[in-house]
């Protein structure tokens, strides 16, 4: 059964967007039969999707219709974390919920915390009405930093914004850089268009530490230390500057901080920086060569390089080399990282931060939930945490340092609640436990942080079992709290219809299911960043009054390899293929698809510590251990394991995943967590 070319809106047909955490933002078309989702595939119609989805959303209709959804509320009656829980009534659930968190918020709401991520892109299940809801209780603000901060406040301070490229003209790019990004696994739809680049003459280069999928397909690797991407960066620059490959023109006119940027690129010359990336000093020079000379050439910079300290400082260092070159000039030239910020969102509209009056709560990095729930109140904290409620995000597995997060979520005097489908790791340690629906139940509107369409959900079947959206969820508290603003009323259509007010055309989106923005085609092509001066700051006086270094730099991990001769192996924890972060973990066909959690080992590494393939091994550190198989594989480049992420904790081979390893510190820029700056011992278990 293929949707025909130009599916049209039926009871049968239903139009929709993935809401998933990934860059491509596919329009989805799902059959449905009886009342059932039979089938959910891309929407031919849809230029970008072009009639083909990943192998996971495929299997949507198989998680939907999964025999664990969660199909009405329960309230915990074991141990906190024994996930022994009773069914109980949505009256029950909700009034249970509203004095709890009544009774806090008559002390200080502050101590009631949101936590919430990007379980679904929506801007209507993600913060539409929850935000309303924790705004108008005064509760603590999240700063939701879990995944790309880093990198955005990189590219806001470098660029002016999440903005780049458009993702289609890669097409027409003759060099392309795959920069920190394993797109076959991650950006599929990118990974397309750059098929079609390659077949067209294009030359695709990968840096990227572990030898990926994406790796494999490009004709050069660099496997380059983790951390270590802004000294490479740097090291191009001066070969830029030493061969001439530069446009003057465009530096001049368009740029800031040339002259300090020069100076500092001068000290990096490729012998010094193949000795910090570990890379050969010829890699590097025949790189800068191709970068310097072919035209044009686009840079797809993805998030793997800005999981470590430096990692603002990294993409702020790549971020600078389109304009060296005049990239920019061409419409199949520059760079793309993020386009979100394209997106005209009506957002004080959608999540109403007046409902705060004059409270200006404290605000609680994600990044830090362990260190987070485990303090006490002080001056500098505030309030202890004494509720959290949890929607779109599974932090148990997701957040790093799981020994402290566990600990946290432990605690018997924390009352917490899960929004969610699926029994999950967090789910586990809820005293309350509210089913909510998934994408194919409820409506939704959606940006991109890969391409400029706008995409519109439609609901395709009732909801399963007692299941309510997490907008039912959030107005059913706010009447049970007694809150009788308004807003409280709007449904969800309504909702949608706000998220971009008269910016992008409804009809459009209620007929076709998607709307493109209108956006130039080659946004610098004569400068105008949206920067405060207007040019690429390779200088950045906002960051030098921050105290930070104004100008782009390479700073070393935290844990560096060779610094601690008890952890001599720097691990990286990538997504797995199928699965999208912890996310379809517990669907069979996809588990089946990555088997058991597994670590990526060099043959060397492996060979000296008596590790053969398939082995058992202990991964450890200071702050855990961790249980899973070796792959002995040269996917690893010596000194670096890959622990591919992110199994659930309660699937994994003795109940904990690699984010028992990984630690709470932040980032250069954006308080970002460091998921890839991790020194480990691995031994036999
Ligand atoms: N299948 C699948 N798709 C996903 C996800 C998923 O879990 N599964 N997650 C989604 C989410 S939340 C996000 S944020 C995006 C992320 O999308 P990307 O940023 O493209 O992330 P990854 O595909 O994880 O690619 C990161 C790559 O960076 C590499 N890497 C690690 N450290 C370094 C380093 O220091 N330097 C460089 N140059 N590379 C490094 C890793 O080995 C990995 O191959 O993907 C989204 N798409
Ligand atoms: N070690 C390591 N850790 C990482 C990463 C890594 O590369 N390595 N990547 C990090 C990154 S990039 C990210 S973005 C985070 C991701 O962390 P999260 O945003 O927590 O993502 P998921 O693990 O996919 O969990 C999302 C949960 O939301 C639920 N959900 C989906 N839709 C809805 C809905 O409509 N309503 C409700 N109530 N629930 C819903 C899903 O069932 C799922 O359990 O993880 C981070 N953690
Ligand atoms: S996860 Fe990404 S590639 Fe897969 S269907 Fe969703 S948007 Fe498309
Ligand atoms: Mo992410």
């Amino acid at each position: 059964m293929t949707p025909p070319d130009k599916p049209l809106q039926s009871d049968a047909i239903v139009l929709g967007a993935c809401p998933h955490d990934c860059p491509d933002t596919c329009a989805l078309v799902t059959t449905v039969q009886d009342g059932r989702a039979v089938k959910v595939q891309g929407n031919p119609a849809h230029p970008l999707t072009d009639g083909v989805l990943c192998a996971k959303v495929a299997k949507y209709a198989e998680r939907t219709h999964h025999p664990d959804r969660l199909l009405q509320p329960l309230k915990r009656v074991g141990p906190k974390g024994s996930g022994q829980f009773a069914p109980i009534g949505w009256d029950e659930a909700l009034t249970t919920i509203a004095e709890r968190l009544g009774a806090i918020a008559a002390r200080d709401p502050q101590a009631i915390v949101p936590y919430s991520y990007a379980g679904t892109m929506g801007l209507v299940q993600g913060e539409g009405m929850a935000a309303r809801f924790f705004h108008r209780l005064g509760a603590s603000l999240l700063d939701r930093t879990i995944c790309a901060s880093a990198g955005a406040e990189a590219l806001t301070q470098t660029l002016g914004g999440k903005l780049g490229m458009r993702v289609q003209h890669f097409a027409e790019s003759q060099l392309i850089v795959i920069w920190g990004s394993n797109a076959i696994g991650s950006n599929l739809h990118f990974w397309r268009i750059a098929q079609e680049a390659k077949r067209r003459g294009a030359r695709l280069v990968c840096i990227d530490p572990r030898k990926s999928e994406t790796a494999d397909k490009c004709h050069e690797h660099l496997a380059l230390r983790p951390g270590t991407d802004a000294a490479l960066a740097l090291a191009l620059m001066h070969q830029l500057i030493t061969h001439d490959w530069l446009d003057h023109d465009y530096i001049a006119r368009h740029t800031l901080g040339w002259d300090a940027l020069r100076e500092r690129a001068l000290q990096w010359p490729p012998e010094r920086a193949a000795e910090v990336c570990g890379l050969p000093v010829q890699q590097i020079v025949d790189l800068a060569r191709a970068y310097g000379t072919t035209q044009p050439a686009a840079i797809r910079l993805n998030y793997g390089m800005q999981r470590v300290r430096g990692g603002g400082n990294a993409v702020r260092a790549v971020a600078c080399l389109p304009a060296l070159v005049g990239a920019w000039r061409h419409r199949a030239g520059g760079l793309l990282m993020s386009s979100s910020g394209e997106f005209p969102i009506q957002r004080a509209a959608l999540h109403r931060p007046d409902l705060l009056g004059e409270r200006r709560p404290r605000t609680i990095n994600m990044s830090t939930i362990g260190q987070a729930l485990l303090a006490d109140t002080s001056a500098d904290f505030g309030p202890q945490i004494e509720a959290l409620v949890v929607y779109n995000s599974n932090p148990v597995a997701v957040a790093p340092q799981s020994g402290e997060v566990v600990r946290g979520f432990a605690r018997e005097d924390l009352f917490t609640v899960v929004l969610e489908h699926f029994m999950t790791d967090t789910a586990d340690y809820a005293d309350i436990v509210l089913p909510a629906t998934t994408q194919l139940e409820h409506w939704d509107i959606h940006s991109s942080y890969g391409h400029t369409d706008v995409l519109l959900n439609r609901p395709a079947i009732a909801p399963v079992g007692d299941s309510r959206s997490n907008t039912d969820i959030f107005r059913a508290l706010a009447a049970h709290m007694g809150f009788t603003e308004p807003c409280f009323n709007d449904d969800d259509l309504t909702l949608c219809r706000t998220a971009f007010g008269d910016r992008v055309d409804f009809d459009t989106l209620l007929t076709q299911g998607f709307a493109h923005l209108d956006v130039p085609d080659a946004p610098f092509a004569d400068g105008g960043f949206p920067t405060p001066s207007g040019r690429c700051e390779f200088f950045s006086q906002r960051l030098a009054d921050q105290g930070q270094d104004g100008l782009p730099d390479h700073v070393p991990n935290y844990e560096l390899a060779g610094s601690d001769s008890r952890y001599p192996l720097a691990m990286i924890s990538p997504p797995a293929r199928n699965f999208l972060n912890s996310t379809f973990v517990n669907v069979q066909s996809l588990r089946d698809i990555e088997g058991e959690p597994l670590l990526e080992i060099h043959p060397d590494d492996a060979s000296v510590r008596g590790i053969a393939d398939q082995t058992l091994v202990r991964v450890f550190n200071d702050r855990g251990s961790y249980h899973c198989a070796a792959h002995v594989s040269r996917r690893a480049r010596p000194g670096v394991v890959n622990g591919l992420g992110i199994w659930w904790r309660k699937l994994g081979v003795r109940g904990t995943n690699v984010n028992e390893l990984t630690s709470q510190q932040l980032t250069d820029m954006g308080r970002a967590p460091v998921f890839y700056d991790c020194l480990v011992q691995v031994e036999p278990a």
